[in-house]
């Protein structure tokens, strides 16, 4: 198996590569070699793919998270390769480190992950260590060339004044106000030029209510 038969596999449930590195022996993981493969919806071809599976549909609780650990660890016994997910309670993997070394994401203004393509909506469902070796992209930082910044004044509670301020962010969020965030997505990260459009309302709905 190799990273185009990945590519291929990945399609079929609307997710992409989105970013690779080698890893190293003093990273604190079960391999000592090999690269880690962090795997991302493909947007917006993801969002009808998910809402037509049955974890969808069944009313339990985190069929995100369920749906990507069925996927995940299919993926994983067919190519050889450990599943890892970013949920599943504290202490959490390191994903917004991981994502750092992939050389495809960066930290942004505001402190959440910009992406080469994704920008400030990248998320992660899993990453895939696989036994072969994989190159960190080398994209340049997209808010290096961003000479207004829109993300960091975008936000009608200034949560990201220093850090992130949750609780401003979720009182925003239960208030009248707040609904235009609760339906289309957190107003910060949509002020991003990069992948601007491609998160579909109903899917950056459907996070926000299970941030709320
Ligand atoms: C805890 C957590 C939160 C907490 C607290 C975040 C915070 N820092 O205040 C809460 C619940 C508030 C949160 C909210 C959201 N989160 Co969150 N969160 C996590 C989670 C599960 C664990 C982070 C962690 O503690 N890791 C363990 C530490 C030891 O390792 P580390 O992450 O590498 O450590 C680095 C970061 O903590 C970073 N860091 C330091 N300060 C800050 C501040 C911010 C804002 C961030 C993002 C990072 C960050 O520095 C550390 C060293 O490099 C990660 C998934 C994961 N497993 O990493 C997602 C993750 C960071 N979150 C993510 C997302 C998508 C969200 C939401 C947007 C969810 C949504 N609605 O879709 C919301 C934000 C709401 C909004 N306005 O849109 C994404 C990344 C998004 C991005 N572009 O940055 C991640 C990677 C999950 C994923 N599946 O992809 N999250
Ligand atoms: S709006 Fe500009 S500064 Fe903010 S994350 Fe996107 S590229 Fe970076
Ligand atoms: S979701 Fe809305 S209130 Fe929360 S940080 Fe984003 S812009 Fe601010």
């Amino acid at each position: 198996m190799t990273g185009s038969a990945l590519d291929d596999a990945l399609a079929l449930h609307g997710l992409q590569v989105a970013g690779a590195f080698q890893i190293s022996a003093d990273d604190a993981l079960p391999r000592k070699d090999g690269s880690l493969i962090l795997i991302s919806p493909a947007e917006p071809a993801f969002w009808p793919i998910f809402t037509a599976t049955t974890e969808y549909h069944d009313g339990q609780s985190d069929p995100m998270d369920r749906w990507s650990r069925r996927i995940g660890d299919a993926l994983a016994q067919d190519f050889g390769a450990l599943a890892l997910y970013p949920f599943g309670g504290a202490p959490f993997l390191p994903f917004y480190t991981w994502a750092l070394r992939s050389g495809r994401a960066w930290a942004s203004p505001i402190g959440f992950l910009v992406h080469d393509t994704g920008g400030l909506f990248i998320s992660y469902r899993m990453a895939l260590l696989v036994p072969w070796v994989a190159s960190p992209s080398t994209s340049p930082r997209p808010c290096d060339s961003c000479t207004d910044q829109p993300c960091a004044n975008a936000c009608p509670v200034g949560a990201f004044a220093g850090g992130y301020d949750v609780t401003a962010c979720k009182d925003h969020l239960r208030s009248p106000a707040g609904q235009d965030c609760m339906t289309q997505g957190c107003a910060a990260r949509r002020t991003c030029p990069v992948g601007q459009g491609t998160r579909l309302p109903t899917h950056a709905a459907f996070h926000m209510r299970s941030f709320l």
